[in-house]
Parts: C-alpha cells; structure tokens; sequence
C-alpha cells in the first residue's frame, strides 16, 4: 500500500505493517518506474523504515494524474438513472449506453480537486439531491497498465444531472466531489470477483444509509475501460479512473452537512469523509 503522509508530503510504503519512506520521491516518478514491484522490494530491503504514523487524515494519493470515470457499469446504476432522469426523457440513453460496446467515460477531476481521507467533501449549494458514490479506482501508469486501486468517492448531484444529461459536467465536477484514498494498493493482479464496496453514512452517530455490492455485479472489466480511456489519449503521468457504482442509496435520501462517509473496499481499506 502506498499512502501519502500530508504534512510532510511524502510518500510511505506500508509493507506488513512496516511503514517505508521514500523522501523526495513524488508519485509521478513513483509511478513511471519500469519495474514497480522490483523497485518497491528494493525500497523495502533497503530498510530507511519510518514510524508508524497518524493515519486518520491522509492526502490523496494522487499526483499530476487526471481523475475520469466510468459510468453505467452495474445494472444498479442504470436503473438509478433511468428514474431520476425519466421526466427528461433520458432514460434510454442510460439503458442504451448498458449494454452498448463503447462505455460511458468521463472527465472527473483534475489532482488539486482531491481530497484524501479523513478531508471534507461538498455538496453543490444549488443541489438538492446529493449522493456519493463508492467506487473502485484503477491507478493506471502512462503505458495503460493498472498499477493498483484504490476506493473513490464520485460525488454527485442527482437533481441536476436528472434535469438534462447535457448537464452532466456540472453534476459530476465542483470543488470537492472527488475523494480518493486512503491509500493505492499496488499490485498487477486483477482484484477477485468476491471483493466487496460497502458504503456507511453517519448523521449524528446514527447510519442513515449503508450498502454493499461486489465486483462481480460489474458488467464490464477494467482493462476495458482503460482501454478505452487510452483510445487516442496520452496520460504522461498515468491517471485514476473511477469504475462506476453499485450503490445508489433510495431516492428519498441526500446528504447534508455533517454527513459521514466511509467506503471500504476489501484489501484496500476505508476512504473517510465527511461533507462540509
Ligand atoms: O451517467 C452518469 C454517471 C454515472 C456514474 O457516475 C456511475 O454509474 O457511477
Ligand atoms: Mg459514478
């Protein structure tokens, strides 16, 4: 797992519950090592272990990688759409773009637009139906490998989106509504089928709303996407894409300030925020 200490904005390595630093290494240069795995089992033989540290609050593993993501890739999903947009006549689109060859990609956000765990994420003030949504991130390096995943939170306005799907930049991007975190776990191994998302969400101590769904109920496969993605694109420093959810709580809910999310994804760990 690679995290990134906030204060010291620094890259750690955790490795069996050790943590390794790697001082004046950004993720940039992390990511465009070759042989990452190699490289990493150097950086751990070589000791230069830090203590453990806080790790409550975390800035987003992300450098000068792009943020996009996938949308309409669980049944979940495209059903959530078809009704919240059904007045507008939208819903095909969203049943179309199911089962069609090409998937629905799109732009996310750009770095400086992350939050990490344990930071706020918002709500537009001219939305009145506010979800997040949990989803597996691909961590991909500039050759369209994926690297590693980590959980990300594609905050969304349901409102706006239903109203028009030209709409669909200003309900996907605002100051913080994308989280991404805790940290990347990094593996070439695609993640098992079984492997879980759950989401919790607090108001004042009590769960207003929680959910599961696995990486089965996908209908399309990472490297899909990122092929896709790479279709006549460069991503000099690789990017994250976000795969799409499979949770959307009932449509009588939407957040409020004070709201606490946490999404946790087996093997990966807990992404933590709370809406300001
Ligand atoms: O088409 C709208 C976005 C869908 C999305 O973000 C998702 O399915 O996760
Ligand atoms: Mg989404």
């Amino acid at each position: 797992m690679i995290l990134y200490r906030p204060h010291r904005n620094e890259l750690v390595v955790e490795h069996g519950g050790r943590y390794f630093s790697l001082p004046d290494e950004s993720l940039d240069e992390f990511l465009a090592h070759e042989d990452l795995h190699a490289y990493l089992e150097s950086v751990i033989s070589a000791g230069g272990r830090v203590m453990p540290f806080d790790t409550a609050s975390l800035r987003a593993p992300i450098g000068s990688q792009e943020v996009w993501a996938a949308g309409v890739t669980y049944f979940r999903s495209r059903t959530a759409r078809m009704e919240e947009s059904k007045d507008a006549g939208g819903g095909s689109f969203y049943d179309r773009v199911y089962t069609a060859e090409r998937p629905e990609l799109f732009f996310k956000a750009m770095p400086y637009k992350v939050v990490g765990s344990g930071s706020p994420v918002h709500i537009r003030k001219d939305a009145t139906w506010s979800v997040p949504e949990p989803e597996l991130a691909l961590c991909v390096n500039s050759s369209g490998q994926i690297v590693g995943y980590t959980i990300g939170n594609d905050m969304s306005s349901r409102d706006i989106e239903g109203q028009n799907l030209l709409y669909l930049p200003q309900a996907k991007i605002w100051d913080g509504s994308c989280a991404l975190g805790p940290g990347i776990l990094l593996t070439t191994e695609p993640l098992s089928a079984e492997t879980r998302i759950q989401i919790a969400i607090e108001r004042s101590e009590q769960t207003v709303f929680s959910g599961e769904t696995s990486l089965k109920e996908m209908k399309r496969r990472p490297e899909e996407l990122v092929e896709y993605l790479f279709r006549d694109q460069t991503f000099p420093f690789g990017c994250f894409l976000l795969t799409g959810t499979g949770i959307v709580p009932p449509d009588d809910f939407t957040l409020e300030r004070g709201d606490h999310i946490a999404i946790s994804i087996d093997g990966i760990g807990t992404l933590k925020n709370h809406v300001a």
